[in-house]
């Protein structure tokens, strides 16, 4: 080791330049389809992967890897719905799942619950890259109300067992779309859910893929994702330095709630432009400590992107919420497109469809037809020196 020192040059810091190796699986038809956004965006470090037990599906996707679930049994054909069988062909391909995850630090698995390929199959992916010393995310959706009860309450089994075989689960609810987005046509609410997963997916991958000012390192996810237990990811980008309004972008999105009261680890990563004040991420850091826990793990990254000029681009995961009451959800909004990693931006159909509560929380609420009383007063007016 001495030897090793007294020989070190700073050229042999190439060898240990490995950066963290990223799967991102979408699994059963909403795996498969935010799955695709993600390939479309081409995320640094990151290799996509779909699986789904529905061949037609799954040939629709693209990914760097496709696998079908159960083809010596069911020939392609999906589930019907059926978790036992979701689960039963995943176990099937266990070897090629490992395969597939072997090597990874860091696997995010995606999945709507409720039907049976995504139920059925993710947790035993989960299970399987977790085996291989992965960490793993869950990101899962509920389904609505409206498609049955029975549907809910095998969804809402499947995320217990999801939660069991993961590090920790990011919980998001197709029921929100209904009730905050009632006239949108199905299929354009249904992407909303999905353009904000892939936003929210790409936007921690990139914390820790693209190097920052104040660097986050995979050191630093990891111990906000083992915290474990229910997360939360709020993702927001603000036309404007102003503390107020980067809050009101970060945790103004109606659709889904801000709670994370009591959350014991958490990451906040800005993306500013050249002039974003010290004071400014001051602000935003006191008035978000608000609703951690006292002392919590905060982990700051920081990266300076001149692209943006006057917009700041915030991302922040909650880990270990306590009084776990089953949502942990994601809270996305923009003002100008999707989550760009390196200033690259890509689209998004958010600024159009996810109402922002802005600088005057009454108009956002008169707009939405909620109440202001919806939104989290006390974090938009907070801002202790
Ligand atoms: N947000 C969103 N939700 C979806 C989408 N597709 C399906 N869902 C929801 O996800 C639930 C499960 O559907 P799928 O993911 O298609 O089911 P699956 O995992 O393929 O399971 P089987 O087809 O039964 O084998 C549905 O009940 C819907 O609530 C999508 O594209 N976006
Ligand atoms: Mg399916």
């Amino acid at each position: 080791m001495l030897n090793r020192l007294e020989e070190f040059d700073s050229q042999n810091l190439q060898e240990y330049v490995t950066p963290p190796r990223i799967r991102l699986m979408g699994v059963g038809g909403a795996g498969n389809n935010i799955l695709r956004r993600l390939h479309r965006r081409t995320i640094t470090g990151a290799e996509t992967i779909a699986l789904n037990t529905d061949a037609i599906q799954l040939n629709e996707c693209q990914a760097n890897r496709l696998l079908l679930l159960g083809k010596e049994e069911n020939k392609g054909r999906g589930t019907g719905g059926r978790p036992q069988l979701g689960r039963r062909y995943a176990e099937d391909e266990r070897e090629l799942i490992k395969a597939c995850v072997e090597g990874s630090d860091l696997v995010f698995v995606i999945a709507a619950m409720g039907g049976g390929t995504g139920t059925g199959a993710a947790p035993v992916i989960a299970r399987i890259a977790r085996e291989v010393d992965a960490l793993v995310v869950g990101v899962s959706i509920l389904p609505q109300k409206m498609e049955g009860k029975p549907k809910r309450q095998l969804a809402r089994d499947g995320l217990e067992e999801f939660r069991q075989a993961c590090n920790c689960v990011v919980e998001l609810d197709n029921q929100k779309l209904q009730e905050h987005k009632p006239d949108y046509p199905f299929k354009r609410a249904y992407d909303v859910m999905s353009d904000m997963v892939a936003d929210m997916v790409q936007a921690l991958t990139e914390t820790v893929t693209v190097p920052s000012t104040i660097n986050v390192d995979f050191a630093d996810l990891k111990r906000i994702i083992e915290a474990g237990g229910s997360a939360k990811v709020l993702y927001g980008e603000a036309s404007s330095p102003d503390p107020a309004d980067v809050l009101n972008h970060l945790l103004g999105n109606p659709l889904l709630g801000p709670d994370f009261e009591g959350g014991e680890a958490a990451l906040l990563h800005i993306t500013a432009g050249n002039d974003f004040a010290l004071s400014n991420c001051h602000e935003i850091m006191a008035a978000l400590r608000v609703d951690l826990a006292q002392d919590v793990n905060l982990i700051l990254g920081y990266r300076t992107d001149e692209t943006l000029d006057n917009r700041v681009r915030v991302v922040m995961l909650v880990s270990a919420i306590p009084n776990d009451v089953g949502y942990a959800d994601v809270i996305v909004s923009g003002s100008g497109g999707g989550v760009s990693g390196g200033g690259a931006s890509t689209t998004s159909v958010l600024s159009d469809s996810i109402p922002m509560v802005g600088e005057a929380k009454a108009l956002g609420a008169a707009r939405n037809g909620l109440a202001a009383g919806d939104f989290p007063a006390r974090l938009f007016f907070f801002f202790p020196s």
